[in-house]
């Protein structure tokens, strides 16, 4: 009976997805989720709800086994204020949310070696499957990074390059990490070194980080929260920024492209596979193999291969080549549900264990790839860079075997599709404004701004969380933004939210209801690109190529001699979920972007860490933290915050 009541309570919650009534695949197809596999992510979160609060407040430490401890005192007046070893909800919250960021640098730092290395392969002509495809993106890097190009082979240049990149995460010199120095804005650089929390590699502080957070170690907040700032600047400099830009060399820098979204990309008389991960050195070569095999689908009887992307993997084959966008994070496990999805190929990163269990409902090939990330219920088809043709082919011969066992009684596809433009990289839209003019493209965009045409700049960025998706936060957050003549800029997760909602799609200028300013800059930009109009927003990539947004930031800061935290920009994780978001919160909080969050992160228990977090903050870095649970409401403080830094600027407010 209880069981009743809560699936009833579902129902309702489950809705439409966390998708508006408009965007939403057909009702029948949310049902059938619940009906073939009795789980979903709404289920899921229904049944932990309501959330336990020591956890959401920040105030639960196992860090060892006298506990785990709990301090009510947050909450309650006469609550225990002390774990059994002394520690203080300040130390307690300074140290998890230390642990959170060091999870999600650690993520990013592990993604941008591992092209890094695979960079180093291809110089030394020691693997064969990959190429450097944009030589232009290989000489930006190397004289941002201080790397000689004159006269040099590219093979050379790309070696030092990868060389490089791969010792900032264990040099000995004691010097900045080189990617700081060439990315980061100088103004910031200036303030961490007063700070002294430039590092000068990556691994170490992610050692010191679990080692001071350890029962017995660093208890002082304000000191946890400096080391939470240095590993937001490993976050953007060791993880992000290299991640995008040597992806970029290796599979070439995004343009402008045109393609479609929404769970109605799944086609009923093809063979269809979705990627889904973060690793582009694996969906490069499934997208490569797709195509070779194309024909093997045809002697099937399908019409093809029809390729669909996934969350961030998602984003960057969009961004390269245009492959349909299916499915944000949250929504893997319905593309599984339609029945019409042959294979998922997932690699690392917001991989949702349920999605074994999910698949094994249907005659879904769920495929792992890294040798760290396996889920019970996939087969597991080992990737490595020396053997990447093989095991891209393989898997793509796993989406044929399977399409053989589709069950058309079971397929529920749907038919919305939205289209969009996608692939907005930092190059594309400074070639844009170039065609304003030539000699300083970033001027079109510095005079909307000063005119108060583009009134700011909000990048939103990170995850669907099912918590926030029932309402449809976001969107709404979008929309009053545009309202207001914000220029948004989105990646991630958001990106696909944005996509299914229509703020990819440039026909939609007109429907939404953008402010007069904004719309006519928009339209004026897209004629200049060819288009009828740029979208209402503009995907700048996946979560890794927050870093686009990151040069656009330094490039206006640099151009206007301002810091960052002067400029009208912010940034905003919406339905922050990941601990990734989290180190990218925290490195944009280190170049002094004020940051918006929901749902609040995990610091309500002190009152020191939310203290530093959004206020002393501002002497440091220039940023501040806050939270809003109300969309509409977030997006009026984000829009009161660029009035002050208009303002201050002496720009019309
Ligand atoms: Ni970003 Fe990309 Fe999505 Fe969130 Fe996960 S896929 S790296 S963390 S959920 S946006
Ligand atoms: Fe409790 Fe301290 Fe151990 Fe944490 S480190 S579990 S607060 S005794």
């Amino acid at each position: 009976m209880e069981s009743d009541a809560i699936n009833k309570k579902i129902d309702l919650k489950l809705g439409r997805f966390g998708q508006s009534e408009a965007t939403a695949p057909s009702a029948e197809l949310v049902d059938k989720i619940m009906a073939d596999t009795g789980t979903s992510s709404f289920e899921r979160l229904s049944k932990q709800e309501p959330s336990c609060w020591f956890g959401e407040w920040g105030v639960c430490c196992r860090m060892c086994y006298m506990g785990p401890c709990r301090i009510q005192s947050a909450r309650f007046k006469n609550g225990v204020t002390r774990g059994v070893c002394g520690a203080t909800a300040d130390t307690i919250v300074a140290r998890n949310l230390l642990r959170e960021t060091v999870g999600g640098a650690a993520s990013h730092g592990e993604h941008a070696f591992e092209i890094a290395e695979t960079l180093k392969l291809v110089a030394t002509g020691s693997i064969k499957g990959y190429e450097i495809k944009d030589r232009e993106k290989l000489h930006s890097v190397a004289s941002r990074l201080g790397i000689t190009t004159e006269n040099r082979n590219d093979n050379d240049i790309a070696l030092d390059v990868a060389e490089v990149t791969m010792a900032d995460f264990s040099k000995m010199d004691g010097m900045p990490i080189r990617w700081v120095k060439g990315y980061a804005p100088s103004s910031s650089i200036k303030k961490w070194e007063k700070l002294g929390i430039v590092p000068s590699n990556s691994l170490n502080p992610i050692m010191n980080a679990m080692h001071r957070t350890s029962m017995g170690n660093d208890a002082d907040s304000v000191n946890i929260m400096l080391a939470d700032l240095k590993m937001g600047i490993i976050d953007g400099y060791s993880g992000l920024t290299p991640s995008t830009e040597l992806s970029d060399i290796l599979f070439g820098t995004p343009e402008p492209v045109k393609s479609i979204a929404n769970i109605g990309v799944i086609k009923e008389d093809y063979v269809n596979l979705a990627i889904h991960g973060h690793n582009p050195l694996v969906a490069e070569k499934v997208v490569e193999w797709a195509g070779n095999l194309n024909e093997e689908a045809k002697k099937l009887g399908a019409k093809g291969i029809n390729l669909v992307g996934v969350c961030c993997s998602g984003n960057e084959v969009l961004m390269r080549h245009g492959v349909p966008m299916a499915a944000n994070e949250m929504q893997a496990e319905l593309a599984i549900a339609t029945g019409a999805l042959d294979a998922m190929v997932v690699d690392f990163q917001c991989i949702w264990p349920v999605l074994g269990e999910v698949a094994a409902c249907y005659h879904t090939k769920l495929i792992t790839t890294m040798p760290y990330v396996k889920i019970p219920g996939a087969d597991h088809v080992e990737f490595n860079v020396e053997h990447a043709d093989e095991a891209a082919r393989t898997i793509v011969e796993k989406a044929l075997e399977a399409y053989k066992k589709r069950d058309p009684s079971r397929v529920l596809l749907s038919k919305k599709v939205e289209p969009v433009v996608g692939g907005f990289s930092y190059e594309s839209i400074v070639k844009l404004l170039s065609k304003i003019d030539t000699n300083e493209p970033l001027k079109p965009l510095i005079n909307s701004i000063v005119s108060g045409d583009v009134y700011g700049i909000v990048g939103i960025v990170g995850c669907p969380n099912p918590k926030l998706r029932r309402e449809l936060y976001t969107e709404r957050m979008i929309k009053h933004l545009l309202k207001n003549n914000v220029l948004v800029l989105v990646t991630g997760c958001i990106a696909h939210i944005s996509a299914q909602e229509g703020f990819l799609n440039p026909e939609k200028v007109d429907e939404f209801e953008i402010g007069d300013k904004l719309k006519a800059v928009l339209k004026l930009l897209g004629e200049t690109g060819g288009l009828k109009s740029l979208p209402p927003a503009l995907h700048m990539g996946s979560c890794v190529d927050n870093s686009r947004i990151g040069m656009l930031v330094k490039a206006i800061s640099e151009k206007l001699n301002l810091e960052v935290s002067q400029l009208p920009v912010i940034a905003s994780a919406p339905e922050l979920i990941a601990e990734k978001a989290v180190a990218i919160g925290t490195w944009a909080l280190s170049i002094g972007l004020p940051v918006h969050t929901a749902p609040e992160l995990h610091i309500e228990g002190s009152k020191a860490v939310k203290g530093i977090l959004s206020d002393t903050l501002k002497n440091l870095t220039g940023a501040e933290t806050f939270t809003e649970l109300n969309p509409e409401a977030a997006a009026d403080k984000m829009i009161q915050l660029i009035k002050e830094k208009r303002e201050s600027l002496g720009l019309p407010a």
